[in-house]
């Protein structure tokens, strides 16, 4: 692995030039600067943060990994134990399942996020795999559960009757896939207190819920969990024969934004703009983007600047002629991916204030005020 490579997206002058914006001071969710960030790994500096809790104070040399429940084995393991194991570095992409919750109309509860809660590192842990296998699942595992070690009593309703640990559950099926890391890097450097230090999960593909920050246990279960973030929480309305059933939420549905233009943003007429952005999905690649100037009466195909690596975003870009004519225009970016399927028109109501992977409208002024500015 380049370290080099990595070490110059953290280091560089964007940092300086940009920083997080507040969506809630404590527990802290801030989200990235999503028009500045031009790097394909968001610097660790600028990569959106979302807590529930605040962020327990966790200490390298006390720290135990335990690792238990329906295992033949069970064992603990020290900061330094994990990081004497065979490691993996992958680059994936994290969304909070709430990005863009902003573009709901009418405005729904929650945090206020419009574009950056959603960003692209690349991690460095033990597969979970490995330490599931050195524990010895019993057959009767079906899910296995990692649990923060960070505290609190949840904001919405329905509410547990005490305070309660950050946890989430995994299938089986997803948790002995090889891209599902016990990560203590990020960007090639340890992690940071904000983004679960000393040791997390990273469950590429699905969204950010699950990839648990402070990780002390990982337990496997012989029922399905169903704790305070798989229902209150993180669920949907899915539909069994018909009938709509609560089920948690999990793969990160095809998505793409557009980082430039901003909203509002005032663009020469006549004249080259480059429109940018990116576009991931989660157990699938993106392989087409296209651009509407618009408001989607037509569209037209953007060009990507990264290749496909599954579970990363892909840039793309797009030079757009601008009008002649001033006035408002609406900017739309739509992904494809690899069977054929593409964003849907609008936000599906069943996911609640969740899963918002419509194309999201981004107004522009065509206009002569921009002409001394660019
Ligand atoms: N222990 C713990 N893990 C957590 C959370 C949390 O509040 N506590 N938030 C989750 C959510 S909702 C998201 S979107 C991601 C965000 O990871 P980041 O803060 O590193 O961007 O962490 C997940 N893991
Ligand atoms: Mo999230």
């Amino acid at each position: 692995m380049d370290h080099s490579k990595t070490q110059d997206v953290d280091d560089a002058a964007q940092i300086s030039l940009a920083g997080l914006i507040i969506r809630q001071k404590e527990p802290k969710n801030l989200e990235a600067p999503f028009d500045r960030i031009d790097s394909y790994l968001t610097p660790r500096e600028l990569f959106y943060i979302r807590s529930h809790f605040p962020v327990p104070n966790l200490d390298r040399d006390s720290y135990q990994l335990h690792i238990d429940g329906a295992v033949r084995h069970p064992f603990a393991l020290s900061y330094e134990e994990l990081r004497s194991m065979p490691s993996e570095t992958r680059v994936a992409t994290l969304e909070c399942a709430g990005n863009s919750r902003v573009f709901l109309v009418p405005q729904v509860q929650g945090a206020q996020w419009e574009l950056g809660a959603v960003s692209n590192a690349e991690w460095t842990g033990v597969p979970l795999r490995a330490l599931l296998e050195r524990a010895g699942l019993r057959e009767d595992a079906c899910e296995i559960l990692l649990e923060g070690a960070d505290r609190g009593t949840p904001k919405e309703g329905p509410l547990p009757p005490d305070p309660i640990s950050y946890a989430w559950s995994l299938s089986r099926a997803k948790a002995i896939q090889p891209e599902v890391l016990i990560a203590y890097q990020m960007n090639g450097r340890d992690l940071s207190p904000d983004h679960g230090f000393p040791v997390r999960a990273i469950v590429p593909g699905h969204y950010g819920m699950a990839s648990v920050k402070w990780l002390t246990g990982i337990q496997a279960v012989s029922e399905p969990f169903h704790g305070y973030w798989k229902t209150s929480d993180y669920a949907y309305w899915a539909s069994m024969d018909g009938k709509p059933v609560r089920r948690a939420l999990g793969e990160m549905q095809i998505k793409s934004e557009i980082a430039r233009p901003r909203v509002y943003e005032t663009i020469a007429p006549n004249r080259i703009y480059t429109v940018s952005g990116a576009a991931w999905a989660g157990e699938t690649d993106v392989t087409e983007i296209a651009v509407s100037t618009d408001g989607g009466r037509s569209w037209a195909e953007a060009e990507f600047v990264d290749p496909v690596r599954r579970h990363a975003w892909r840039r793309w870009k797009f030079d757009w002629l601008t009008p002649k004519e001033p006035g408002p225009y609406t900017l739309l970016a739509r992904a494809k991916d690899a069977s054929g399927l593409i964003q849907p028109d609008k936000h599906d109501q069943n996911y609640g204030t969740y899963v918002i992977n419509h194309p999201l409208p981004i107004e522009v002024f065509v206009g002569d005020s921009a002409g001394s500015r660019s």
